[in-house]
């Protein structure tokens, strides 16, 4: 895999690289499937589940408060990007509009064109979550999630659900498209929970 597009951290950045990865120089695109075209007047983001139901438009997403966000990038497949610059809403900020039920313990994520994964909600109520509308200075391309998607540093990228479309509350643990196929339940790249075997 070592070639022409990924190079081996310097020893300084090293320590910011978790273990089996290397550093893409561009920003690649992972996606399974097509990359559904969404405008803004067409987008959604539904809650259900162990949550009071919503439903956010883009005006009632924008309307929250916007942020800047630099995050480190790993994906499963052995590269990783650092210091990703966003534009986005905090999840803790988004999460003030919802009433979850106590008893909800994971979070089904969906998307345009049905891809979906799972994720703690102790995972993702973290302070360094967000929804990413801008990626660069640039709105969100749509290869790369847009007009929105999630952005969760702390594990591997493919629990960054690119066209997020919705948030189910579950009770119980679940699986999400690569957690059914094979991968791990949870996914934290520095202790390498890439498979679930
Ligand atoms: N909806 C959706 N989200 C997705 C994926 C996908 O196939 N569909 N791929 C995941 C994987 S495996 C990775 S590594 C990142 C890649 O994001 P990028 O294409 O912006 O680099 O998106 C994640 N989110
Ligand atoms: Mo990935």
């Amino acid at each position: 895999m070592l070639g022409k597009f990924f190079k081996k951290p310097s020893a300084e950045l090293g320590d910011r690289v978790p273990p089996g990865q290397h550093l893409a120089t561009g920003f690649p695109v992972l996606t399974y499937g097509d990359t559904p075209q969404i405008s803004c007047d067409r987008y959604s983001l539904k809650v259900w589940g162990l949550v009071e139901p919503q439903s956010f438009t883009w005006d009632d997403l924008m309307a929250m408060p916007q942020q800047e966000f630099t995050a480190d990038f790993h994906c499963v497949t052995h590269w990783s990007k650092l210091d990703v610059k966003w534009k986005g809403i905090k999840v803790l900020d988004f999460m003030k509009h919802l009433k979850v039920d106590e008893k909800a313990i994971c979070i089904m994520e969906h998307c345009y064109g049905d891809y979906t994964t799972n994720i703690a909600i102790a995972d993702f109520l973290r302070e360094e979550n967000f929804f990413a509308h801008t990626l660069f200075d640039e709105p969100l391309s749509p290869e790369h999630g847009g007009p929105l998607r999630l952005v969760v540093p702390h594990l591997y990228a493919w629990k960054s659900a690119k066209w997020i479309n919705g948030l189910e509350f579950l009770a119980q643990e679940a699986s999400g498209f690569w957690e059914r196929n094979g991968y791990h339940r949870r996914g934290e790249p520095w202790a390498e929970e890439r498979y679930s075997y």
